[in-house]
């Protein structure tokens, strides 16, 4: 069966916890399940280059890149960032595994930001519409478009621009007009997304569920983790 007629699973921010990571994939074995990875798989916990792999590696899944991943290959890129990087969560010896596997990195800077689902969802990292920062006026095509130009930023050294643009605060949850902007610009029902921990037991859904931050603080790591914060708030299915 292929990816695309399989259920969808949504995985949010992993930052380095394979362990947790594993541990909530467990009930939704790869050949079942269109995983989906929400991004920001590295920093904070000890195995981020690991998750990555790990997320490239399952079968029938789709990885999306979070404002981490860019801080991560602009570390690499320009050695004066590593401290930077460090200090949201970096981990040295991700940085050392990552330069010494060319593969991973071209595999990582062609990773889309926006990922549209046949149920009419759009899967990205942030839960904000800055991506429209990339998108020409009026163009068609505002996802390939989107996609396209982050592609030819991670090209040509343009992680500065891709950082500012994924890094800025989840409006979604606080600014229903500019979601429904957002959902009419890209033809999407709704959008699921990560980037900044819910603190809820489950995907949080706002707005009649026409946005679903799966951002449960998963990685034990993360300065925002909570003691009793379960797996299932941040790995779940995507139900109507
Ligand atoms: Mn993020």
């Amino acid at each position: 069966m292929a990816a695309r007629d399989l259920p969808v699973l949504i995985v949010g921010d992993v930052h380095g916890d394979l362990e947790r990571l594993f541990s909530a994939l467990k009930p939704y074995p790869p050949s079942d399940w269109h995983t989906v990875f929400l991004g920001d798989l590295v920093d904070y916990g000890m195995f981020g280059v690991g998750a990555l792999r790990y997320a490239r590696d399952r079968p029938n899944s789709d990885v999306l890149l979070g404002n981490h991943e860019v801080a991560m290959l602009w570390a690499l890129r320009d050695r004066t960032r590593i401290g930077f990087w460090m200090g949201i969560g970096g981990q040295r010896h991700d940085l050392d595994e990552l330069a010494r596997d060319e593969a991973l990195q071209e595999w990582l800077r062609r990773r889309p930001l926006l990922l549209r689902l046949r149920d009419g969802t759009l899967a990205q990292h942030c839960g904000s519409d800055a991506y429209l920062d990339l998108m020409p006026d009026q163009l068609p095509g505002p996802i390939e478009t989107i996609n396209a130009q982050a592609r030819s930023l991670l090209e040509q050294g343009g992680e500065p621009d891709l950082w500012e643009i994924l890094s800025g605060p989840n409006v979604f949850e606080t600014q229903p007009l500019r979601l429904d902007r957002w959902l009419e610009l890209t033809g999407s029902r709704r959008v699921v997304f990560g980037h900044k921990p819910h603190r809820g037991p489950k995907p949080a859904r706002y707005h009649g569920g026409k946005a679903i931050n799966y951002d449960g603080g998963l990685s034990r790591s993360h300065r925002m983790h909570r003691a009793a914060s379960p797996v299932s708030a941040t790995v779940g299915p995507l139900t109507d």
